[in-house]
């Protein structure tokens, strides 16, 4: 039976036999090739998505949570907190129930998608919307949890990044080896630490001999890292990556230099499009900001950035070499019914018709 990250990887991570393992079975998640994307990047890539919304809250966020409350509840702690853009806190909620611990969450107030909201209520955390956004939500949780008995579940937290690399090993693992390119969305940065420092981790054990290029994605209007510099007022409709001074900024950085990657920038509607490609072309429903993965990956493809690639010695770039197709994996980081508004938003509405057979079967075509 599959019991959770913690059982799985138990080796890599900073856990004992006293650590009480609180899990809801988290991880194990498909890596789905993706065919539409495969045969739009054309010969010699093979495009695969990390579907990170089969995580039991629907979200990553799982991943990093079952270490981060383990360890809360081996250390005794009787509250945990976080600000959140909605993910983080349904994680938090869901696993610090699981647990018996007191959850407190600080949200960015009317900034956050509907699904993720119903989550921390439902699970009974303490739940205060605040008059701000994210960065200003962050910065009061990390000095109450300085001054209280209360447990940071924020990535600031080493034991959520532990946990979070565990989806490198599983795609190394599915893959056989190490991917050629990773595409992810960036928010507040620790996933892209996460995974990075689970790649490094790998390659150390022996288990995989090259390591990826990180490609990070930011929303337009929310892209620090990109820009060099905080955003007071970040923007997008990407509300789970609406994040202007990224808590793991200089790590996001390291893993960029050290892979010899790159981090950028796509727009709303490069989102969008995204969003609704992956929908309509793939059968893979994930939330705006997982999207962002994608339309990254086009928004490359338009550059020509992978054919240039075609020189280095990264992966295969193969028809000219003759090696194995060069594997790209998306990170699609959490479930699309999390933001049931923006779908809704995102196509035409359903017909409402008479419940008549004639009717019906012209509006059908029959
Ligand atoms: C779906 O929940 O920050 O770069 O407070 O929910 O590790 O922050 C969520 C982030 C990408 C960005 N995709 O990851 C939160 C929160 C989804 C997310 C990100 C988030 P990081």
């Amino acid at each position: 039976m599959y019991e959770g990250i913690i059982h799985k990887y138990r080796k890599y991570l900073p856990v004992t036999e006293k650590t009480p393992v609180i899990s809801l079975n988290e991880g194990n998640t498909p890596l789905i090739r993706a065919g539409y994307l495969s045969s739009l990047m054309g010969r010699g890539f093979e495009v695969y998505l990390k579907f990170e919304g089969s995580n039991p809250t629907g979200s990553f966020k799982d991943r990093g949570m079952t270490m981060a409350i383990s360890k809360a509840r081996e250390e005794g702690s009787a509250a945990v907190m976080c600000a959140s853009t909605g993910n983080t806190s349904a994680s938090a909620a869901a696993y610090a129930a699981c647990a018996g611990i007191k959850c407190i969450v600080l949200i960015p107030s009317g900034a956050i998608a509907l699904g993720k909201l119903s989550q921390a209520l439902i699970h009974g955390a303490v739940v205060l919307a605040v008059d701000g956004n994210f960065d200003a939500a962050l910065e009061l949780v990390r000095e109450i949890t300085a001054r209280y008995p209360i447990t940071l579940v924020n990535s600031l937290n080493p034991y959520r990044i532990e946990g979070q690399k565990s989806a490198a090993f599983e795609i190394c693992d599915s893959l056989g080896a190490s991917p050629d390119f990773q595409v992810m969305p960036v928010g507040n940065a620790g996933n892209i630490t996460a995974y990075w420092k689970g790649y490094k981790e790998y390659r150390q054990a022996g288990i995989i001999k090259t390591l990826p290029r990180m490609l990070g994605f930011q929303a337009a209007g929310s892209a620090p890292i990109v820009l060099g510099r905080p955003v007071k007022n970040p923007k997008t409709i990407a509300t789970a990556i609406r994040i202007g001074n990224p808590a793991s900024w200089k790590q996001a950085e390291a893993a960029r230099e050290e892979s010899g990657g790159l981090i950028d920038m796509v727009s709303d509607r490069e989102i969008l499009d995204a969003y609704k490609l992956l929908a309509a072309k793939e059968g893979v429903f994930a939330e705006p900001a997982s999207a962002a993965s994608v339309a990254g990956l086009l928004k490359l493809k338009k550059s020509r950035y992978f054919s240039r690639q075609a020189g280095s010695n990264v992966g295969g770039i193969p028809s000219k070499t003759g090696k194995k197709p060069a594997r790209i994996v998306c990170i699609l980081t959490g479930h699309g019914l999390k933001d049931p508004d923006r779908a809704i938003k995102s196509v035409r509405e359903p017909k409402i018709v008479k419940p008549d057979l004639k009717v019906i079967l012209k509006e059908i075509g029959y």
